[in-house]
């Protein structure tokens, strides 16, 4: 195990064109403390950044994906004398750029639950383009026990995804999901069994990898922004946007390979 400023708080590795990144404190569930949410973004940033990367994939090292912000962690533990400390500075500096960071990348983003999920955890996972989830994995808005509302993203991605009604009873109750019922919720795309849960994460990441990475970045951003548009401007902002993309080598090349019934080779970020 990984402990903050020693060796690295995560594991990276490429498979072919994914970029696996793999939360690494299994002892203490993969919880974040500032020095590995500063790897993640360091990761994120080098994948967004390598030409050869098509897609990421985020799981967690042993039974859980993560619990969260680590609530022994300097940062943000109160001090020896029990005095607290200001929090809003870890999510400034970390868990906001964090996620904007995620919702902006250039390439899809698949979450591989691999266990519990909790806190910012949670929401770092429902952050990411897809979330496939092993069976045994769970979600907990576990906020509200510590006397905290959801946060990295939390406040804004219940609601989009499940509605008021769920939202509320997730974020207040803080009572653990289970897969399959995140499922059907809409909380997360899939649960499939948890001795396949990287290879059908692999699998998916894959997919997208192959396929033209900035149609898929604008498809997300376009998705994000007309939830607060009305419905003439979100077919306005689709068709500027579709025009950029028709000027692009990706359409092209998606339109040639259809015709000549070969694989296409996309290149645009
Ligand atoms: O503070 C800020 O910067 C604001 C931002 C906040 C963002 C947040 O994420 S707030 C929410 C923080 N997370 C939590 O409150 C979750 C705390 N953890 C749990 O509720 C439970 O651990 C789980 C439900 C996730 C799993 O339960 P269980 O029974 O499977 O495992 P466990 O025995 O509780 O935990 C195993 C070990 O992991 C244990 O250590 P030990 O006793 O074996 O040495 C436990 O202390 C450690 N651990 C689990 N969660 C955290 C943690 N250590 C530090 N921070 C954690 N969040």
């Amino acid at each position: 195990m990984s402990e903050p400023g020693s060796a690295s708080a995560l594991m990276i590795r490429d498979e072919g064109a994914v970029r696996l990144i793999t939360l690494n404190r299994p002892a203490a569930l993969n919880a974040f403390t500032a020095a590995m949410l500063a790897e993640l973004r360091q990761a994120l940033a080098d994948a967004a950044e390598d030409a050869g990367v098509k897609a990421v994939l985020i799981t967690g090292e042993g039974r859980a994906f993560s619990a969260g912000q680590d609530l022994a962690d300097p940062m943000v533990a109160p001090d020896p004398t029990g005095k607290p400390r200001d929090i809003s500075r870890q999510l400034d500096e970390y868990y906001i750029p964090l996620a904007l960071q995620l919702r902006a990348m250039p390439i899809p983003t698949v979450a591989a639950v691999n266990g519990v999920a909790a806190g910012a955890g949670a929401n770092l996972a429902l952050g990411c383009d897809i979330v496939l989830a092993g069976e045994g994995a769970s979600f907990i808005q576990a906020f509200a026990k510590i006397g905290l509302i959801p946060d990295c993203g939390g406040t804004w991605l219940l609601p989009r995804l499940v509605g008021r009604a769920k939202a509320l009873q997730l974020a207040l109750l803080g009572d653990k999901l289970k897969a399959a019922e995140a499922v059907s919720l809409g909380l997360i795309a899939r649960a499939v069994p948890d001795a396949e849960l990287m290879s059908e994460a692999l699998a998916t990441a894959q997919k997208l990898a192959a396929m033209p990475s900035r149609a898929l970045a604008e498809t997300r951003r376009l998705i994000d922004q007309a939830m607060t548009l009305d419905f003439e401007d979100a077919l306005r902002v689709e068709a500027l946007t579709q025009g950029e993309l028709g000027f692009a080598h990706d359409y092209s090349e998606g339109v040639r390979a259809f015709m000549e019934k070969r694989a296409p080779e996309f290149k645009d970020r």
